[in-house]
């Protein structure tokens, strides 16, 4: 039997399992992988609210990642919500460490509900500190944004806004569009061109949508895809996995798998 491959998830613990860390080893596991993880925050939430973020130090995300680094290898890593501030750092260390692995950096700055899950004065920090050292930036509409000061209204300041996201963090950026009001349309720009992915909008409140689609993405990448086809086959399963979504609080959809 082939070992399975290593992805590591660097991400924030939600209770729910609806996003965060619990749902990255999900897809993780769903596309075939093993799934790790090393925990940059805990969250206290339910489907309605997040309540508090609980920042864990750098030293403790840096001993979670050293622990496993010393025993295997990775042949994926995504980085999700980063917690505070002081935590840049580390995952710039992290990211340096891997520098032939596929990484995707999932910009995580709100949550669905509203809630700051980075403060907002880290976020020009956090993009210049990983400048060059992953190889995909998944930002949603808000926060493609709030990288590029741009305010996106169609598909046409999405374009802008990619290719401003690329010049600040000369990374490859695939814009997650599926907050547009009446349509879902996702765009990767690899700095030469752009690729749009257009699916029917499904009316429905779903939480974690944004994590799926970018341990999706990786795992796909991970698998040999090319970084069009990767955008292509995540855009898919995503889509499947919001039909899928099911009310289990009295809050958001969460993705059940
Ligand atoms: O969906 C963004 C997100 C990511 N990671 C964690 C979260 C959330 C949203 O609530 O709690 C841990």
């Amino acid at each position: 039997m082939t070992p399975k491959k290593i992805l590591l998830s660097i991400a924030g613990y939600d209770p729910t399992s609806g996003a965060g860390v619990s749902l990255d080893l999900k897809v993780f596991q769903l596309l075939g992988f093993q799934g790790m993880a090393a925990l940059t925050s805990l969250t206290s939430q339910n489907t309605k609210e997040v309540r508090k973020v609980h920042c864990l130090s750098p030293n403790l995300l840096w001993d979670q990642y050293q622990a496993l680094c010393e025993d295997v290898s990775f042949s994926g890593l995504k980085v999700g919500m980063v917690g505070c501030g002081k935590n840049i750092e580390v995952i710039k260390r992290i990211l340096t460490d891997n520098p032939n692995t596929p990484k995707v950096v999932d910009p995580v700055f709100k949550s669905s509900s509203g809630a700051w899950l980075l403060k907002r004065d880290s976020i020009p920090s956090y993009i210049s500190e990983i400048k060059g050292q992953a190889s995909l930036l998944t930002p949603n509409l808000e926060e493609a944004g709030m990288i590029s000061g741009i305010k996106i209204k169609n598909t046409e300041d999405m374009k802008k806004a990619a290719k401003s996201i690329f010049s600040i963090s000369s990374i490859p950026c695939f814009i997650k569009g599926g907050h547009f009001p009446r349509q879902m349309v996702n765009l990767l720009y690899d700095g030469k061109e752009f690729y749009f992915f257009k699916k029917e909008k499904i009316r429905k409140r779903v939480h974690g949508t944004g994590c799926f689609l970018s341990s999706s993405l990786l795992g796909y990448m991970v698998k040999g895809n090319s970084l069009e086809k990767a955008c292509l086959l995540a855009t898919q399963l995503t889509h499947k996995a919001i039909k899928n979504a099911i009310k289990i609080g009295q809050g958001q959809c969460i993705i059940a798998i």
